[in-house]
C-alpha cells in the first residue's frame, strides 16, 4: 500500500480550496496537527488552508498556542461549507458529538488516534491509529515522510500536542509516540513553549477549582466532582487531571454544565480498563462521549430541561459510572475537604 502521507498529498490534486476542522473548544493537539496540514498543503500544493473550531478556545495555555505559534483559527459558525472543495478533519471523527460539522458532510480526509467510527470509513482518505498517544505523532511521521522542514514554530506545536495528549509520555504513549518526541525535541522554541505551558491565568479559574474540590466526594477509589456552571469547558478535564493524583485514587470524574450542556470528563490510573468505553457506556442514551485508555470525555444536551431534571441528569451519570467501576459503597466522610 501506498505511505498514506503520500495519498493524502494526492489526493487533493488539483482542488483549490481546503479547511481544516478542529474538534470542539480545540486541545494542543487537534491545533497542531491543524498546524501540520497547512504546512504540508502549502509545501505540496502551494494552497492556503484554513483552519476552524466549534466551541471556544478555553484554556489561557491553548490561547497562547495559537497567538505565540501565529496559528490563525477561525470559528466554524464563520464558515460556507461551500466554499471549500476539500474538507479535512483531525483529531476526531464524523458524528463523534465533539465536532461541529454538520452531519450531512462527508469530510475528504480524517486524520485521528480515537477509534474507529463507522462513519470515518466513507471518507476517502482516513488514517486512524487508535494505539498513538496523539494526532502530533501521525503528523509528524507524515512530515517526516514527505521531507518537510518542520520549523521551530510547528516543532514547538507538535510537540505540545504530544506532550499534553501524552500527559508527558507517561499516559498512552508508544514507540511512534518516542520516535516523534525524539525528532521534535531538537527542534522547538523552549522559550516560547515555556511561555505557552505558563500563561497568566485568571482568577476566575481559581474560584472555580475551588468549587470543584469543595464539591468532590470520595467513593473507595474514585472521585467525583460536581462543579456547577463553568465559563469554560475545558477545566472539568484539567480538575479531572488534578483530582487523579491524589493517593490512593485511580478513577475521576468531573462534571459541569457549560452552556446547554453537562460536560464530563473521566480520568482512570486502574490497569486493564478503557476510560473511553466506561464512559460511552455511562452516557448510552444520555449523549456522546469516548476517548483513550486512561483519558475520556463526553457531554450531554441539557436544552429544555429544567434545574430539576438537569440534577437528574447528573445524578443518573454519577450513579451508573460508580456501578460500572464498582465502587458504590461509601464511607460517612467521603466529601474531599470538610467543610466546616
Ligand atoms: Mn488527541
Amino acid at each position: 500500500m501506498e505511505n498514506p502521507a503520500h495519498s493524502l498529498v494526492s489526493l487533493v490534486g488539483q482542488k483549490r480550496r481546503i479547511l481544516v476542522v478542529c474538534h470542539n473548544n480545540p486541545d494542543p493537539d487537534t491545533i497542531a496537527c491543524a498546524a501540520a496540514l497547512r504546512s504540508i498543503f502549502h509545501h505540496t500544493h502551494r494552497r492556503k488552508v484554513t483552519i476552524c473550531y466549534g466551541g471556544i478556545i478555553g484554556r489561557a495555555e491553548n490561547r497562547q498556542l495559537t497567538r505565540r505559534l501565529k496559528i490563525e483559527m477561525i470559528p466554524i459558525r464563520e464558515i460556507d461549507f461551500r466554499d471549500f472543495s476539500i474538507i479535512c478533519m483531525v483529531d476526531t471523527q464524523p458524528g463523534t458529538g465533539n465536532n461541529s460539522v454538520p452531519r450531512e458532510i462527508v469530510p475528504h480526509i480524517v486524520i485521528d488516534h480515537h477509534l474507529l467510527k463507522s462513519n470515518t470509513r466513507k471518507c476517502p482518505f482516513h488514517d486512524i491509529r487508535p494505539k498513538y498517544g496523539s494526532t502530533s505523532t501521525i503528523m509528524t511521521e507524515y512530515l517526516r515522510e514527505l521531507d518537510i522542514n518542520v520549523d521551530k514554530m510547528l516543532a514547538t506545536a507538535l510537540y505540545y500536542g504530544l506532550m499534553t495528549d501524552t500527559n508527558g509520555l507517561l499516559r498512552s504513549a508508544g514507540k511512534p509516540d518516542l520516535d516523534a518526541f525524539n525528532y521534535l525535541f531538537p527542534r522547538i522554541a523552549p522559550k516560547t513553549l515555556s511561555s505557552i505551558e505558563n500563561p497568566r491565568i485568571p482568577k476566575s479559574y481559581f474560584q472555580k477549582f475551588a468549587d470543584g474540590i469543595n464539591n468532590s466526594i470520595q467513593y473507595r477509589d474514585v472521585i467525583i466532582s460536581k462543579m456547577g456552571k463553568l465559563n469554560n469547558p475545558d477545566i472539568a478535564a484539567e480538575m479531572a487531571d488534578f483530582l487523579l493524583r491524589m493517593e490512593n485514587i485511580h478513577w475521576t470524574l468531573c462534571l459541569g454544565e457549560y452552556r446547554d450542556e453537562l460536560v464530563i470528563s473521566v480520568r482512570t490510573s486502574r490497569k486493564g480498563w478503557w476510560a473511553g468505553k466506561v464512559t460511552l457506556k455511562t452516557l448510552w442514551g444520555l449523549g456522546t462521549g469516548g476517548g483513550h485508555e486512561k483519558a475520556a470525555g463526553g457531554r450531554v444536551n441539557l436544552k429544555g430541561l429544567s434545574p430539576e431534571e438537569c440534577r437528574e441528569v447528573q445524578d443518573k451519570i454519577i450513579d451508573r459510572f460508580l456501578k460500572i467501576v464498582a465502587a458504590r459503597e461509601t464511607t460517612t466522610e467521603n466529601r474531599i475537604v470538610s467543610i466546616a
